[in-house]
């Protein structure tokens, strides 16, 4: 084990306009935006990767293909993209969401991805390659939704052996009583809440 290593990244989460005031609007989801651009301006050397939900129109989790989900992240449209205050509020320019470090997940039709563990940037660099790559053992997560990507993406980082925090009040969910639940169940598995 080497001592003292504090190789931290942060991985946001579908911090997207579907999620915060589109067809999958969330709760807290205003609130939990502004609490993970402070978080970022106040750690400026943390790597800072964004993992997007980006569907075709013809996605399997839309309900009138036979899934459970309103259409939402269509590639192309506004709910697909990061907010604004991404763009604006990072103070560190490097942190700021380019090609290099978002990383999409659920772009093939026939499945839904929650986990952000199975996102890949455009170039085909894998969030557990990307995190290597950059020594991270710590993994730091904000987004949206609790009880659905933050859930999978935690976990699956989790297992991976990297030791997760997640930032509760950058946190947004679809359901007050099961982001509680998701949080208490992290807690039990040693999954950080801070
Ligand atoms: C998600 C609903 C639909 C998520 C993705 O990543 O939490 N939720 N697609
Ligand atoms: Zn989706």
């Amino acid at each position: 084990m080497i001592p003292n290593r504090s190789n931290e990244v942060h991985v946001i989460v579908d911090m997207l306009y579907d999620f915060i005031d589109g067809t999958l609007a969330c709760r807290n989801a205003d609130e939990a935006v502004a609490e993970s651009v402070r978080f970022i301006n106040s750690n400026p050397d943390q790597p800072v990767l964004y993992i997007c939900d980006s569907h075709p129109q013809n996605h399997c989790s839309f309900s009138q293909n036979g899934g459970i989900w309103p259409p939402h992240c269509v590639a192309g449209t506004r709910g697909s993209m990061i907010h604004k205050s991404y763009y604006t509020e990072i103070i560190k320019e490097e942190m700021r969401p380019t090609l290099s470090n978002i990383l999409t997940k659920g772009e093939s039709p026939e499945s839904e991805q929650y986990s952000g563990y199975e996102a890949v940037t455009k170039s085909g660099i894998s969030l557990s390659d990307y995190l290597a790559s950059l020594g991270a053992e710590t993994v730091f997560v904000s987004g949206i939704a609790t009880e659905f990507c933050i859930n999978e993406t935690a976990k699956d980082l989790h297992k991976a052996g990297f030791k997760v925090k997640v930032i509760e009040r950058a946190l947004a969910y679809v359901n007050f009583e099961g982001h509680i639940q998701t949080l208490e169940n992290f807690r039990t598995m040693g999954i950080n809440v801070v």
